[in-house]
């Protein structure tokens, strides 16, 4: 325990600065720019002043705070907990060097009654002075900002040319304690503890040391980012996991110039374990915040749509969910893998859009018990956010209880349930006066499809993706443009909202082979004709002058 004592007195200092910023608008997942755009003088501060202005219950409220270790993230904290005690928030609960996973971050909220959390990061993009930086706001369900809470804030900032802020004080975060300053306090907790006893509550952990052996060798990646302390906790110090099984697990600024970002590109080494070899009969990596995770078998790479299909079928096998399920969500990109699984199981299925914020009325109203997303997220109703490490510990709980390997339990569940053949492809770092004109060229055309052929299929519906929440009402509109053929293939159409360098254009291809079909095929094979069909209407290769794409998954 660490106290402290200011040798000279803070004080409270109100900051002007003008013209305000117009660009604070958060995208798919809190707002994200590069590293020096963060650097420049009351940047930070103008976005932080409008989230003290707008969340619910500021004012002697409890506010938890953290990031994922990145570049910035010390000076963030820094800034953050000074202007929270000029705002009057009776406390922040930060941690030990700062360092809080998305997902524990969203679990302390819930645990302390807390009225949101600032969680600084710019999850799977890179990091360092170079890279990206971002500040995530959640509310005090534990989730992602709604798109009005996010929008009001986006709103203030717009006007904004003055913040309040603490000077003359600092503090110490390398143990925990407990500090004040004026009527703030200070906590300073350990950010694995909650986390680690949720995960035991949830599972058994006994089951799963037991399946670990020589015989079935795990291997998890952290990419230097912020899941290496917890997986090193939970896979190493309580399931027995040898040491070494968590690789790159010392969070670093820049993390170790990776691209925290775990796929088949950006965690190639791990793939290559994998794929590769014969070492490992299981492997997996988050991503920068922890929240995302990947999931491979010995020659077996498991598609993230897949992946919460498998979960979904093979809930009860966890303790947690060993009543089976409320009901399911998926975004709308995601494969419809699992719906075919909700449909078997008899629960419900909702499409939402892409951004884990749609998850939470429907995991609040308790209509959903797992969801998930196409981009290596899933999660349940156990906090607030995607979840990278419980995403693993249900798999290796599956794999103990059915005593199978990866691949068989994607052999077994294709067999049941039939194969949705799935891709996405990433157009990164396109202008975006090209990618909005692309865009809207094919938004314009898609009327005119409907009947007509498109890769050997029929066109049966074309639209923008439009979402109405069944529990608030609200209407969320212009969320990717679809094409559903008659034979449940389809073509999706998005542009990223994380992205910080000009645009990013992701196409998802998903096509469907009944379990009686050929269910050991080459994806991108299979999506061959819904490839070169979609690059011909929205003229993609022509438009963009990209003859692949920079990213495949
Ligand atoms: C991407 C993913 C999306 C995910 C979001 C945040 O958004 O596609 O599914 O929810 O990142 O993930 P976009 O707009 O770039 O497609 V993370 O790990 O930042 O919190
Ligand atoms: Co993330």
């Amino acid at each position: 325990m660490s106290s402290s004592v200011f040798a000279s007195t803070p004080y409270l200092n109100e900051v002007r600065f003008s013209p305000p910023f117009t660009d604070q608008k958060p995208g798919t997942s809190g707002l994200r720019k590069s590293s020096r755009q963060f650097e420049q003088p009351h940047y930070l501060e103008s976005f932080i002043e409008a989230i003290l202005r707008t969340l619910p219950g500021v004012k002697g409220g409890i506010v938890v705070l953290g990031g994922d270790g990145r570049y910035g993230n010390r000076r963030a904290i820094d800034v953050i907990l000074r202007m929270a005690a000029a705002h009057g928030v009776r406390k922040v609960i930060t941690t030990v060097d700062g360092i809080l996973s998305t997902p524990a971050a969203s679990h302390i909220v819930r645990q302390h009654k807390a009225i949101g959390a600032i969680i600084l990061s710019a999850s799977h993009n890179s990091g360092g002075p170079e890279g990206d930086f971002g500040v995530k706001v959640n509310a005090a369900n534990g989730g992602p900002a709604p798109e009005s809470l996010t929008n009001a804030i986006y709103s203030c900032t717009k006007g904004l040319e003055e913040y309040l802020i603490v000077e003359n004080f600092s503090v110490p975060l390398d143990l925990p304690g407990q500090h004040k300053v004026g009527e703030m306090i200070i906590e300073i907790v350990d950010g694995l503890e909650d986390y680690v006893d949720l995960m035991q509550k949830i599972f058994d952990f006994d089951r799963i040391s037991s399946y670990i052996s020589s015989d079935f060798r795990i291997a998890f990646d952290a990419l230097n980012a912020v899941t290496g302390p917890y997986a090193r906790r939970i896979l190493e110090d309580i399931l027995g996991a040898p040491k070494g099984t968590v690789r790159n697990g010392i969070p670093l600024e820049d993390f170790g110039g990776c691209h925290p970002d775990p796929n088949l590109t950006y965690a190639k080494d791990l793939a290559d374990l994998l794929l590769n070899g014969h070492d490992y009969s299981f492997g997996a990596a988050c991503d920068g915040d922890g929240d995302r995770n990947m999931v491979l078998g010995r020659g077996c790479f498991v598609n993230p749509s897949d992946s919460l299909a498998v979960l979904a079928a093979n809930a009860t096998c966890v303790p947690a969910y060993r009543d089976g399920l409320a009901g399911v969500a998926r975004s709308m990109p995601t494969s419809s893998a699992v719906d075919v699984v909700a449909k078997d199981l008899d629960v419900a299925v909702f499409e939402t859009p892409t951004g884990w914020k749609f998850f939470g009325n429907l995991l609040d109203a308790g209509q959903i018990t797992l969801c998930g997303e196409e981009s290596f997220g899933t999660g349940s109703c156990h906090v607030r956010e995607k979840d990278g490490l419980w995403a693993v510990l249900f798999w290796l709980q599956i794999l103990a209880e059915k005593k199978s390997s990866v691949a068989n339990l994607m052999a077994e569940h294709w067999s049941r349930y039939g194969r949705h053949y799935y891709s996405r492809h990433d157009y990164e770092s396109v202008s975006s006066d090209i990618a909005h004109n692309l865009y809207s060229g094919l938004e314009s055309r898609l009327p005119s499809l409907v009947g007509r052929s498109f890769a050997g299929r029929s066109v049966i519906l074309t639209d923008d993706f439009s979402y109405t929440d069944q529990v608030d009402g609200s209407v969320t509109s212009n969320q990717g443009l679809r094409i559903l053929l008659d034979d449940q293939s389809r073509v999706v159409l998005r542009l990223s909202g994380t992205g910080t360098k000009g645009a990013t254009l992701r196409v998802y291809l998903e096509s469907y082979v009944p379990s009686s079909g050929q269910l050991f095929q080459d994806p991108q094979e299979v999506l061959k004709p819904l490839i070169s069909s979609i690059d011909s209407l929205a003229e993609i290769t022509h438009r963009t002058g990209m003859s692949s794409p920079s990213v495949i998954t």
